[in-house]
């Protein structure tokens, strides 16, 4: 990956820190541009309390000076606020007392019990802390960074919420444009196209609160203004879809990811599942009248929209609880509650869109190279109006 970037921090420790690197120089970035990231990864009906205690206020600490960016690495602070209230539980230095709030049942579904035994943690909170979707926050930060970049370049990524639980929204893809899409996303409380639906979705949600249960549900990303090429087909690891499956199967809770048409491709005779080519008035290209393939053939990019799908499992902290197992004392007990969402998908959505625009933005610098912004969106643009 030609852009790299490392995240720190518990979820109710002092702060989370990360640092991306690889960024051209010469690329405007304000607080801003960081902020109003935040901002939407915040939303979303379905909640817990978390998010109206936390500001999720970053700090741009280096690699940037005077709005624009320098090439060096570039480095992002965010204070958790609910630290005030952890701090005894949560300090670094050694601490004498009895430590509160420790995890000694596991949450089936979580990673407390595997990552207990894994690291030889009595008390699961020293999972709990990592594992929990807290990180998240520094991940749209420093995406964000990235997202920048292809909006200088003019390929936008937009997102919506296509089901939860066993609600759908059949709305057509093509509704919008993706650049328009958000606008009409951000204002409904669970990303969904149609309000309507979006409005069954949220009584599903309180019918979920009200028995102590969680929903998941299932989102989609989408990219355009993307060239052909990027990617390629000569090393496994270097192949476009493999990048995008492996960013979004490291999001918290994600158990399932398609492209284009996805598993539906597999019910499809080969005449129903291929995008045909049509004469185009560019001599030697082609133009496509379909995007079953999701703007991703031979592990390059077709050049049309990207198409990505995900699919998020019903959250593991269960305010009725699981049956679970004390294991001090190896006696049946329900599992540990902690405060948390019901339904976190309209914000893996957005978060979606920031994995998408990382490894978007890693493939055109792959692809591209530059070391000032200049640099890049020359090559970028003389190799977008030769295809
Ligand atoms: C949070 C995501 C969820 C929230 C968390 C904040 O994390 P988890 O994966 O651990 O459920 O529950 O909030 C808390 C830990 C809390 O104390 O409320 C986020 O996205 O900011």
């Amino acid at each position: 990956m030609n852009l790299r970037f490392l995240t720190a921090g518990e979820s109710h420790g002092k702060a989370l820190v990360g640092i991306i690197e690889g960024v051209p120089s010469g690329m405007s970035l304000t607080k801003e541009d960081i902020q109003s990231e935040l901002r939407r990864r915040k939303q979303g009906y379905g909640r817990g309390a978390r998010q109206k205690i936390e500001e999720d206020s970053v700090q741009i600490l280096s690699g940037v000076r005077h709005g624009k960016t320098l090439g060096s690495p570039i480095s992002l602070l965010i204070e958790n606020q609910d630290w005030e209230n952890w701090k005894d539980i949560m300090q670094t230095e050694p601490f004498l007392g009895e430590v509160k709030k420790p995890l000694e049942v596991p949450r089936p579904g979580h990673g407390d019990y595997i990552g207990g035994i894994k690291y030889n943690h009595k008390d699961m909170r020293n999972v709990l802390e990592r594992a929990s979707a807290r990180e998240t926050t520094m991940r749209v930060a420093l995406a964000s960074v990235a997202r920048k970049l292809l909006k200088d370049l003019d390929v936008h990524v937009a997102s919506r919420v296509i089901q939860i639980g066993q609600i759908k929204d059949t709305t057509p893809l093509d509704i919008l444009s993706v650049s328009e899409l958000n606008s009409l996303t951000d204002s409904h409380q669970l990303r969904v196209a149609d309000e309507q639906t979006d409005q069954k979705m949220v009584e599903l949600i309180d019918q979920a609160k009200k028995s102590g249960n969680t929903v998941g549900g299932v989102f989609e990303v989408l990219a355009s203004g993307l060239p052909l090429g990027l990617g390629s087909y000569v090393q496994w690891d270097r192949r476009l879809e493999g990048e995008i499956g492996k960013a979004f199967l490291s999001l918290n809770a994600i158990k399932g990811v398609e492209i284009g048409m996805g598993f539906s491709l597999a019910e499809t005779m080969g005449s129903e599942a291929h995008d045909e080519f049509y004469p185009s008035e560019n001599s030697g290209r082609v133009k496509y009248k379909t995007n079953r393939s999701g703007g991703i053939d031979g592990g390059m990019s077709t050049g049309q929209n990207i198409v990505v799908r995900a699919a998020m499992k019903p959250l593991s902290t269960l305010m009725s609880p699981l049956q679970s197992v004390k294991l001090s004392t190896g006696e049946a007990e329900k599992a540990h509650v902690e405060r948390s969402d019901v339904c976190a998908v309209p914000a893996a959505a957005v978060i979606g869109e920031s994995l998408l625009s990382f490894v978007l933005a890693s493939s055109i610098l792959e692809k591209f190279g530059g070391d000032s912004m200049d640099e890049l969106s020359e090559r970028f643009m003389a190799w977008k109006t030769k295809c």
